[in-house]
């Protein structure tokens, strides 16, 4: 046929891996990973850890350069410190120089990141994934735990994919053989049902970070996902 004339190198790119895959990330241990908050700062890994949060992200957005870089070496100091789960958000590099626990990528940075170094150094690594096609690729590359969003609509990142509701997390937990991490639009009204849906680990930014009492509001998060998990 026509298509099978084509050179390979004049294909259209397809950001689809070109080697066979052979890694398997660590896992996160066994304890679930919980409530999960994703902030933008050492500070507020220092606030939520203090009050016995186990896993967190930083997801530092707005930093550049040796500002970005402090940041990051501050917030894996405290959370070792704290002894807890901490993934960073797109800055692998950053990640794997200051001995990062964990980190978080995005399908565009998962083409692009060094998944042998991640590996090589040991690295946890989360992937978000929004359809079947991010799925796939995701739990190709084995790794430590998968996220599905947005399961609600959120006015925190711009989003071209519909929200999947509670039923995309349990179809996706179906299809997920490690934790699966539920992030986009949540608050505690949805704790429940997550957990008997199967999520492992339920992440959020603004039912947190917008609270008017953040201390509170986590401790109180905290407590329900303990009894949802304990419930299920
Ligand atoms: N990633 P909030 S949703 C950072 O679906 C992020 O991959 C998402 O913030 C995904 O709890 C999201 O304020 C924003 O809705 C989560």
């Amino acid at each position: 046929t026509e298509a099978a004339q084509i050179p390979l190198e004049k294909l259209p790119s397809v950001h689809f891996p070109s080697q066979p895959y052979h890694f398997n990330f660590p896992s996160c241990g066994d304890s679930p990973l919980g409530l999960y908050p994703v902030v933008d700062s050492a500070e507020w890994i220092e606030r939520l850890l203090s009050l016995g949060v186990t896993t967190i992200q930083l997801r530092a957005k707005n930093l550049k350069g040796e500002a970005l870089e402090r940041e990051i070496q501050s917030a894996i100091a405290i959370a070792e410190r704290f002894n807890t789960r901490l993934f960073i958000n797109d800055y692998w590099e950053l990640a794997i120089k200051h001995g990062a626990y964990g980190v978080h990528l995005g399908y565009e940075d998962l083409q692009t990141a060094d998944l042998h170094q991640l590996e090589k150094h040991q690295l946890r690594l989360g992937l978000s994934t929004h359809c079947h096609y991010e799925l796939a690729h995701a739990l190709s590359v084995k790794p430590s735990y998968v996220a599905s969003g947005p399961v609600f609509h959120t006015n925190t990142k711009d989003m071209p994919w519909r929200p999947q509701g509670i039923d995309g997390v349990s179809y996706w937990r179906k299809l997920v053989d490690c934790p699966l991490v539920a992030i986009g639009g949540l608050n505690e009204s949805h704790f429940k049902a997550l957990c008997e849906a199967g999520a492992d680990g339920i992440a959020m930014i603004t039912a947190i970070t917008h609270a008017k009492d953040a201390e509170g509001t986590t401790q109180r998060f905290m407590d329900i996902i303990k009894s949802a998990v304990n419930e299920t």
